[in-house]
């Protein structure tokens, strides 16, 4: 019987553990098609994500960057020393490519950006922001989860549907859920020891 209540209690902590784990060390990543329908646009342009988390850009259509500004709406380079750019892209809705922007040591608050090719910006205001909320503040105006896009080889139109399930993708994201869950065994194993 002790035995049993005992391997309930590791199983809990197990589940505590885990769940913490994957909240707090894995961030989410988001994507932003970028040219959706031949647009100058980014898609979608505001959007709430935590600390930790990851933006990846899929260029789908035309030829366009990714410039972080100060300010939301100004199309000018960030002035700090390690302001975001990507390479001018040329979008294809078959296999477009794609640049991450690693957001995992941005601080809470907003996060502005534009495209910086020919007059996007200002004329076909093509810039965007990210408010960047503290770790485990549910947002309220979620983006679009990478996970949950179907590949493009899979969807017919440029504009993926954000809700469509779509395939998960089976690589490096998975290898973390397995990592997080040996952390989570092994810190489990901790507390059944230390009870
Ligand atoms: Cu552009």
């Amino acid at each position: 019987m002790i035995k049993m209540i005992k391997m309930i209690k590791l199983f809990l902590l197990f589940i505590t553990f885990t769940a913490f784990l994957i909240t707090f060390v894995i961030g989410e990543t988001w994507l932003v098609q970028v040219g959706v329908g031949g647009n100058n646009v980014f898609v979608p342009a505001n959007f709430d994500m935590n600390v930790g988390d990851t933006v990846t850009y899929q260029f789908v259509e035309g030829t366009h960057d990714v410039i972080q500004s100060d300010t939301y709406g100004t199309c000018v380079k960030s002035a700090s020393p390690n302001a975001f750019s990507s390479a001018k892209e040329i979008g294809s809705a078959s296999a477009p490519p794609t640049v991450s922007w690693d957001l995992s040591k941005a601080p809470v608050g907003q996060i502005y950006y534009y495209c910086d090719v020919e007059d996007h910006c200002p004329v076909d205001k093509m810039y965007a922001m990210i408010n960047v909320l503290p770790a485990g503040t549910p947002p309220k105006n979620p983006g679009v989860k990478a996970s949950q896009v179907a590949s493009p080889s899979s969807s017919t139109s440029a504009t993926t549907s954000p809700s469509t399930p779509g395939k998960k993708s089976i690589s490096s994201s998975d290898k973390q859920v397995s990592a997080v869950v040996v952390g989570g065994a092994i810190l489990s194993l901790i507390g059944y020891f230390l009870y």
